[in-house]
């Protein structure tokens, strides 16, 4: 280990007011550093050394073979050559020039491949072990060549690349070179086919805006869904056009009294667009059949007794409930989930069905028998928090666990009924939980989530009775009580996030702490250069 490796978080210098999060943006000065694994030794005479290994990818990759002394240089002639005649590789390719451009100042022309030179992106020739998602990437001094048998695999390789080159790569300003990419090879496919972060824009409205800045942190670390849990008590954030008041006086305001928002149909489907333009799929929630104060504030006829309660503003939950023996009930819910359908092209709906405390239990089934056929009526598989399974979903329905001991027999009995299930254990993948007793946003109801918690458990082997096969994937919920902005966001999810995104993608035979903890460190500078003000865990050994 370098001598310079050091135990105590980088001191924060931050504003004022942001004591919290040990911000470290002004770690990145420090931050360009030889790799700690001492693979690159020296210098080669094509290039000066990589300041980047492959040794430090997070999340770790099945396979990589280094080639010591060879390297590959990034310069104001390289172009990216993309496979003939796919325009999804085309735009991996141009998304790929959309992240080096800013920093290198490179021109970095995207056209279609011809011989193998510079960047080249082909969806021909990759190893079959990459499956649908892997990708096989060679840096040699002559070529950078990823391959890939699908656009999805060509994506996650580039988010590998640009973790070869010097963490400035990831400013948005123009940086001094030389960008150097160690030479050696990649190969590399994921472990779980669900790889997913939850952003609840209930609680506390986000911008458009703020989430696609979310969306694009999350794909840097090979996230390929966004879960966007959108109306809760406190807020109904999706315009609906068949019952208006929903979004008009149901996202009027959020937790603590703020003036909330909404997204209108055009905007939602501006950031279903964007999050596939980062290989992200979004599985929309509109959480049933609690947690609806906001919709029936927004409609008297939604109550039993007919009287609209005030809108929300504190953060309790499992007080409301639709009706559940009114007809109107199904009418509003299967106009909803019909609207919703038509602007999601994710196979999934979620449908909630969490802490339905003010329902009863022959009610809560009544309406989940009713609810999961609407879902279907509408051409999606209908997902939902673990509760759900009370009402047996057929096969092919997604429980998402969110428990904490991982015994859970209904999980088990589900998983043997054709059930699949997606982890968010809230002790450990909660990333709304405070990381110890100093931080000052999130909650604390399922203990403090230290980065090692957020990292030291199998997703394979968690739930009782339930094979690996069941598993679909993990998913780190960010619950927003206590949230209001892009930055407490990022001082709660990273670097958590990468804990779970590891995970989800990273053979089980990777795993290991002190590995994953000195890869972390050297992630810091690339997410201090994009400007994520991550929390500086004392667990993780920063460089600076
Ligand atoms: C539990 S876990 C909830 C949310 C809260 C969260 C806060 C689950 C499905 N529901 O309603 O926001 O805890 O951590």
């Amino acid at each position: 280990m370098p001598s310079q490796l050091r135990s105590a978080p980088p001191r924060s210098s931050s504003p004022a007011g942001r004591s919290r999060g040990a911000g470290v943006r002004s770690a990145l000065a420090a931050a360009v550093l030889v790799a700690a694994t001492g693979v690159v030794t020296s210098a080669t005479p094509a290039a000066a050394t990589p300041e980047s290994s492959l040794q430090q990818i997070v999340p770790a990759p099945v396979e990589v073979t280094t080639r010591p002394g060879t390297a590959f240089a990034l310069t104001a002639a390289t172009e990216i050559r993309t496979q003939p005649g796919s325009a999804e590789a085309r735009r991996v390719g141009e998304y790929l020039a959309g992240l080096l451009r800013p920093s290198t100042g490179y021109r970095l022309p995207v056209q279609p491949a011809r011989s193998p030179r510079g960047i080249t992106l082909l969806l021909t020739g990759a190893d079959p072990r990459v499956g649908e998602q892997g990708y096989q990437l060679d840096v040699t001094p002559a070529a950078v060549v990823l391959r890939a048998r699908t656009a999805d695999g060509l994506f996650s390789g580039v988010q590998t690349l640009r973790q070869l080159l010097p963490a400035k790569v990831e400013s948005p300003t123009r940086q001094r070179g030389p960008w150097t990419v160690p030479g050696g090879s990649v190969l590399d496919h994921p472990r779980f086919g669900h790889r997913g972060a939850m952003l609840d824009v209930a609680r506390h409205f986000f911008s458009v805006d703020e989430v696609k800045r979310y969306v694009d942190q999350i794909a840097a670390y090979k996230i390929n869904r966004l879960h966007l849990h959108l109306a809760d008590d406190q807020g109904w954030r999706i315009e609906i056009k068949s019952w208006p008041n929903l979004a008009v006086h149901g996202g009027s305001t959020e937790v603590g009294g703020g003036p909330g928002g909404y997204y209108t149909q055009e905007q939602y489907r501006e950031l279903v667009a964007y999050a596939a333009s980062r290989h992200i799929t979004v599985v929309p929630e509109i959480d049933l059949p609690g947690h609806t104060n906001a919709a029936l504030s927004s409609y008297p006829e939604l109550n039993c007794d007919g009287v609209a309660p005030p809108l929300y503003t504190g953060t309790e939950v499992g007080f409301s409930s639709l009706c559940i023996g009114k007809e109107i009930t199904y009418t509003f819910v299967d106009d909803v989930l019909r609207e919703l359908a038509a602007l999601t092209p994710g196979e999934y709906l979620h449908i909630g069905g969490d802490e339905a405390h003010a329902t009863t239990e022959p009610d809560y089934l009544t309406f989940m028998n009713r609810v999961l056929p609407l879902v279907a009526k509408h051409g999606k598989k209908a997902t939902g928090w673990h509760e759900f399974l009370k009402a047996e979903p057929g096969a092919g329905a997604v429980a998402q666990y969110w428990g904490t001991t991982g015994a859970a027999p209904e999980l088990a009995a589900a998983a043997a009924r054709g059930t699949t299930i997606v982890l968010s254990p809230a002790n450990r993948a909660y990333l709304d939980m405070k990381y110890d007793e100093n931080t000052e946003l999130g909650l604390s109801w399922a203990g403090y989530v230290e980065v090692r918690d957020a990292y030291d458990w199998n997703p394979g082997a968690y739930l009782e009775g339930v094979p690996e096969s069941a598993i679909r994937g993990v998913e780190a919920p960010l619950w927003t009580e206590t949230l209001t902005n892009s930055d407490e966001i990022e001082q709660m999810a990273f670097p958590r996030l990468l804990a779970v995104a590891e995970l989800g993608w990273s053979p089980a035979s990777t795993h290991d702490w002190t590995g994953f903890a000195t890869r972390l460190a050297a992630q810091g500078p690339r997410l201090a250069a994009r400007g994520v003000d991550y929390y500086a865990s004392p667990q993780v050994p920063w460089r600076n």
